[in-house]
């Protein structure tokens, strides 16, 4: 994929925000730290358009990335983040659900889960909110260069297992630090966006 452009086009809270037009949209979904805003950066090779921090809890906003002209990511903020109100994070809960289960342009959320562990409680709620909406899902396994290779099948297992992964699901093992999987993922990005 050739990346010619990559701009932010808008951090939005709300509906009325969202970007007009009817161009496809692809979601990043994650706990907190998980990687998604690596995952965009390393796709469209850029050091820090999606701002990212070894901080949990950077994202806070409906981050929307018009990539050439042709599609948005849309960095979410991530849960799972402790140092939280309550309160704020029902704010965010309502703001993703909103996003997630209205919007039309929406045509995949990549769901990014970290290859080290088993996922977590609410890496499975969140998966099987999506499931419900029956919303295409794209499982990716990121940080991939922090287990060893011969590791690596081992831990796919787990992950696939826990979640119970629809059929139709694509799952991608990948890391932003070496770009692995990375052409796998444009494929699949590409085809459901088509
Ligand atoms: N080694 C390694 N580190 C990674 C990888 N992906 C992300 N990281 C690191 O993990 C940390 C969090 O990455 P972010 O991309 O900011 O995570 P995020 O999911 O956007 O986090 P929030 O915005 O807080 O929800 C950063 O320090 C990244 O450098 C990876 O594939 N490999
Ligand atoms: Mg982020």
């Amino acid at each position: 994929m050739n990346i010619k452009k990559a701009e932010i086009v808008i951090s939005a809270v709300k509906p009325q925000q969202y970007p007009k037009g009817d161009l496809p949209e692809i979601a990043l979904a994650g706990r907190s730290n998980v990687g998604k805003s690596s995952f965009i950066n390393k796709m469209i090779h850029r050091k820090n358009l999606a701002r990212t921090s070894s901080k949990p809890g950077k994202t806070q906003t409906l981050n929307f990335y018009l990539i050439n002209d042709q599609f948005y990511f849309v960095d979410v903020p991530g849960y799972g983040y402790a140092k939280v109100s309550k309160k704020e994070r029902e704010a965010w809960g309502k703001m993703i659900e909103t996003y997630l289960t209205t919007r039309i342009q929406l045509k995949a959320v990549v769901l990014l889960v970290d290859v080290r562990h088993p996922p977590t409680k609410d890496d499975i709620m969140m998966y099987e909110f999506l499931k419900y909406y029956k919303m295409p899902t794209i499982v990716v396994a990121t940080k991939a260069d922090k287990v060893p290779k011969g590791k690596w099948s081992k831990h796919v297992k787990i992950i696939k297992k826990a979640l119970h992964l629809h059929p139709n699901d694509e799952f991608i093992l990948f890391s932003a630090e070496t770009g692995y999987g990375k052409e796998e993922a444009w494929n699949v990005l590409l085809k459901s966006m088509s």
